[in-house]
């Protein structure tokens, strides 16, 4: 029963019941529909209509968007229960969001609890309210509210939502609170179908289109929204429906709401394999090697999950380094009010800094974030296999560097894992988890455990340079540079791929992380780079010139003032000479041009990865390029946008590129093989 009901005289009390969120799916709608004449029939004097367990209801079932409707339709089931004689009351203990809001919108008063949220956050998921929310929102909080919660998608505490009058009250148990309203009260409020629409408010109007140009300018549903708020100003509500049902029912099959639901979907899917059966080590005391801003975000990351932290120093200097670090990030969520003072002293008692590695003899898991030598680890993970306890887990933060090789040196690689984060590790929200080929289940199994404790999306990835996420950048900016290299300029390339959806294009995001951790990675390569393949060496000549991005003020870019990036014709003349030098005939690329070619490298390279096993499945690809790389949400991930693409079209793209340069623009035997069978990269299988 995904609905339940029962009365107590003439008090109906109907309980939505669909764990784990009480998602409305079809047999919700109807058991609603259900309710609502069964307490018709009953001539109910209220119904107290609350949710089972931690939601109210977390909006309509989104597992049905990639089907035909199923009947009731939740805007009629709604109307029923907005027109009924029978005045219905929500009881939110827990979320209220998308279609969950709606209902209790449909209702005639709203009751939350102090925990509780509402909100509409449909467009995260690419569609807009679809059961008249963008109708009774402005109804019931004013068209600027309404305008935010819908086009902007973030819930309201119960606070604010009393604040917003989107709540009658906030009492702790809002069904006994129902259950006293006054009933005379409760006849007296009028249905929110019948309440005036606000007033047509052109400004009001054109501010919210324009901050939605600049959040997601991309992204067509929270337009949509808004038309089809305004659209309802001036009609009846009756009217306005239709309108917004079918903008709803299009968005849905659309190409953003695929993607978006996909990757929704996705990062609840990002869990350890089954195959895994192993139990993590218990994780309360954790060494952090190396005090940078890496290191002093894990360790930040680490005691906001509660752990205790232990930065492990070379030296007094820097122990010094890494206090301050952590302290600023502490004092940083402070100012931003993630953090109240009592949790912030909290943090600080456990936390410590030292030389000392006998200070986390007790530590479980060490997680080193040193400088990028594997000398330098080798030493750190020595001087850990000594210290911590035999069962111990020794995490490396490498972003490229061969976790097999640091394995081998101690008595037990079983225990050895990459745990890869990304900067800023307290904020970004992926986790690579790296397996070498001797890593225990145990140690994998403790990544994840970390992983969830600090509610990160965890990846598993195997052994390679880069592994999954660093190898795709290597060759978006490979693809980038030869692009630059044979006609355009950064310029040209980053514009092309924001227009693609990156917040940053590439020669703007190097300047932020600095061009000299690319080229120590070159120069670690170059033993081993195949001689076939073309290097493009204007990046070598800007480390040579001392432009290594922000930190020197100028990289690909100049920052005069330190403020926004402006066009350095040095630059641009260092692309022509060394086309020159090359004897290489320049090219004037389209924007669809340098992003068919960017876009395109990385699938092919994403395919290998896919091929080889490094990574497990394609959504985790995606998974990794959304949340660590900025690749576009609402594109779904790499992976998901090449299947927009087709594999066929893809392979054929390749081929023809492969003319210009048949080492970099190799077909993967995987692409090859999806074209072949017709199928998507999300289906297919790795090779080995
Ligand atoms: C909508 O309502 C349109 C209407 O206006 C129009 C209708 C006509 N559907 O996140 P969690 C699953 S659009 C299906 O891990 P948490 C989720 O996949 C919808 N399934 O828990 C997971 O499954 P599994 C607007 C859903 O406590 C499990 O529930 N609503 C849905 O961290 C637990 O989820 C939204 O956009 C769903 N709508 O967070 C809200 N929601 O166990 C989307 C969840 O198999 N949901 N599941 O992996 C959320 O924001 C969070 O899930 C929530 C709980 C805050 C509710």
């Amino acid at each position: 029963m995904s609905v339940t009901k029962r009365n107590e005289a003439d008090v109906g009390y109907v309980e939505i019941d669909n764990p784990p969120v009480n998602a409305i799916g079809q047999s919700v709608r109807q058991g609603l529909l259900d309710a609502v004449r069964w307490a018709e029939e009953l001539h109910l004097t209220r119904v107290i209509l609350s949710g089972k367990g931690r939601a109210f209801a977390a909006g309509a079932d989104a597992r049905e968007f990639d089907s035909a409707p199923l009947e009731p339709h939740l805007p009629d089931v709604l109307n029923a229960i907005d027109e009924s004689f029978v005045p219905w009351i929500a009881a939110i203990d827990g979320v209220a969001l998308g279609g969950g809001a709606e209902i209790a919108m449909a209702c005639r008063m709203r009751i939350m609890s102090p925990k509780s949220q509402i909100g509409m956050p449909e467009v995260t998921l690419g569609v807009i309210p679809g059961a008249g929310g963008t109708q009774r929102l402005p109804r019931l909080v004013g068209l600027a509210k309404a305008l935010d919660m819908i086009s902007l998608g973030k819930p309201l505490n119960a606070a604010d939502a009393l604040a917003a009058k989107l709540t009658h009250t906030v009492e702790d148990d809002p069904v006994e609170e129902a259950y006293m309203v006054n009933t005379e009260e409760l006849g007296c409020i009028v249905p929110t179908w019948e309440l005036p629409a606000p007033e047509h408010d052109k400004e009001l109007l054109a501010n919210a289109r324009a901050t939605i140009a600049k959040k997601s300018p991309n992204q067509i549903a929270p337009n949509r929204a808004i038309d089809v708020i305004e659209a309802g100003l001036s009609i009846p509500f009756h009217d306005a429906l239709p309108i917004e049902r079918a903008a709803f029912l299009e968005l849905k099959t659309g190409e953003q709401a695929r993607a978006l639901r996909h990757i929704f979907f996705a990062e609840r899917a990002a869990k350890m394999p089954e195959t895994i059966k192993a139990d993590p080590v218990a994780l309360d005391h954790i060494a952090v090697v190396g005090g940078g801003t890496m290191g002093a975000g894990i360790a930040y990351a680490l005691l906001n999950a509660g752990l205790r932290a232990t930065i492990l120093e070379t030296d007094e200097d820097g122990v010094a380094r890494a206090q301050t670090n952590v302290e600023k990030v502490i004092d940083a969520s402070l100012k931003r009010g993630l953090i109240s003072d009592a949790r912030a002293q909290d943090h600080r008692a456990r936390f410590n800094a030292t030389t000392d590695y006998t200070t986390v003899g007790d530590a479980m898991l060490a997680i080193e974030a040193a400088f990028e030598s594997m000398e330098v680890k080798k030493d750190v993970f020595a001087k850990l296999a000594m210290t911590l306890p035999k069962e111990a887990i020794l995490a490396t933060n490498t972003s490229y560097l061969d976790i097999n090789e640091l394995a081998a040196t101690l008595p037990d690689p079983s225990r050895v894992i990459g745990l890869h984060f990304f900067a800023p590790a307290h904020i970004m929200k992926l986790l690579e988890i790296v397996r070498g080929d001797k890593t225990s289940d145990a140690a994998i199994a403790t990544g994840f455990a970390l992983g969830k404790a600090l509610r990160k999306i965890p990846v598993l990835a195997g052994v390679c340079d880069g592994f999954i996420g660093n190898r795709i950048l290597a060759r978006y900016r490979e693809a980038a540079d030869t692009v630059f290299m044979d006609g355009s300029t950064p310029w040209e390339v980053d514009e092309a791929m924001e227009a693609f959806g990156y917040a940053m294009g590439p020669y703007e995001a190097q300047d932020l992380s600095g061009l000299d951790i690319a080229h120590a990675n070159r120069r670690r390569q170059d033993a081993t780079r195949d001689p076939n393949r073309r290097y493009i060496p204007i990046a070598d000549r800007m480390v040579e010139l001392g432009k290594l991005g922000r930190k020197t003020g100028a990289g690909w870019y100049r920052y005069p003032g330190g403020n926004g990036k402006v066009d350095d014709p040095i630059v641009a003349d260092l692309a022509i000479e060394e086309s020159h030098l090359a004897k290489r005939e320049r090219t004037d690329y389209s924007g669809e041009q340098i992003t068919e070619r960017l876009v395109l490298a990385m699938i092919n390279e994403a395919a290998d990865i896919l091929d080889e096993g490094i990574a497990h499945n394609a959504r985790d690809i995606d998974l990794v390029t959304v949340f660590g790389y900025g690749f576009p949400r609402w594109r779904g991930g790499l992976m998901h946008h090449a299947d927009t693409l087709s594999a066929k079209a893809i392979v054929a793209r390749l081929r023809e590129l492969s003319q210009e340069d048949a080492v970099a623009w190799k077909v993967s035997p995987l692409l090859e093989r999806c074209a072949e069978r017709g199928i998507n990269l999300a289906d297919a299988a790795p090779s080995k």
